[in-house]
């Protein structure tokens, strides 16, 4: 196939999948749901940290999308926490599009104004291209990958807000250079935040549950302020039908 050709077809994708991406924020921002995209190399500790969030955010609604090419294992895992789950397989995909992240939220209970989590399929490189309608993409980076993987796959730092340096309960046992860990991300996506955290300690558990909590609270707040313009402009416009019908009413007189 001729390279012009193949780029047509990315593009024609890309601008699909983005089209979805749309409908689904909307969707998001209508019901002020915070909803962040995790994305990251396989066994990071995405499900993992998902576990734990869930059960420190206790009565805090959850639901959570998961996508991995085969297996309902991590949807099962969520589920066990209580958290309501749904498993997404691509098969030979490697990565959730925006088009099956819609169908999923159309199957989940979503309550407004709660937390909706998107595992994405394990991997660098794919889901960096893929919009799926969420408000951020968080990348996580586990401590026995190496410092190097920022630079190595920038497209997927560039594309995230947060960086999750996970795992760091294995520093000790490591020759792990984490200040060159995030020189690197930096150096990639000047602006990324960065929290260091270990699913299994706890420890950076809080500093992550205040960004999640954050995040819900201005969800939350630009629905309420939505839902204020709009009432507001209902207001103005049977304001204006009034006026107009008292002076048809008074020209008829
Ligand atoms: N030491 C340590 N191991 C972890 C941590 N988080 C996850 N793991 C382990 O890493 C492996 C992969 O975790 P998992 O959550 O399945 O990763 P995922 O593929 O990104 O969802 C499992 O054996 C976990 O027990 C952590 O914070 N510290
Ligand atoms: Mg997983």
């Amino acid at each position: 196939m001729a390279p012009s050709r193949m780029v047509q077809i990315e593009q024609d994708i890309l601008a699909k999948n983005n089209a979805y991406a749309s409908a689904n924020r909307q969707t998001l921002a209508e019901r002020g749901i915070f909803a962040l995209n995790l994305v990251s190399s396989p066994g990071s500790g995405k499900t993992t940290l998902l576990c734990k969030t869930i059960a420190l955010l206790g009565s805090q609604p959850v639901a959570v999308i998961e996508g991995d090419q085969q297996t309902s294992q991590d949807a099962d895992r969520i589920r066990a926490t209580g958290a309501q789950a749904i498993q997404i397989n691509t098969g030979k995909g490697c990565h959730l599009d925006a088009h099956m992240v819609g169908h999923a939220m159309g199957q989940l209970t979503l309550v407004d104004d709660s937390l909706l989590m998107i595992e994405n399929v394990g991997n660098l490189v794919c889901p960096a291209a893929f919009d799926l309608g969420e408000a951020h993409k968080v990348v996580i980076l586990s401590v026995t990958e190496g410092e190097d993987k920022p630079i190595k796959y920038p497209d997927m730092f560039r594309a995230a807000s947060v960086m999750l340096l996970n795992k760091i309960d294995l520093l000790p046992h490591l020759s792990y250079d984490v200040a060159a860990a995030i020189a690197y991300a930096r150096r990639v996506n000047p602006q990324i935040k960065v929290i260091q955290l270990s699913a299994t300690s706890g420890a950076g558990m809080d500093e992550w549950l205040a960004y999640l909590r954050a995040g819900m609270a201005q969800a939350h707040a630009a629905k309420a302020q939505t839902v204020a313009s709009l009432q507001a402009e209902i207001a103005h416009l049977k304001a204006q039908l009034q006026g107009q019908a008292q002076t048809s009413s008074s020209a008829a007189a």
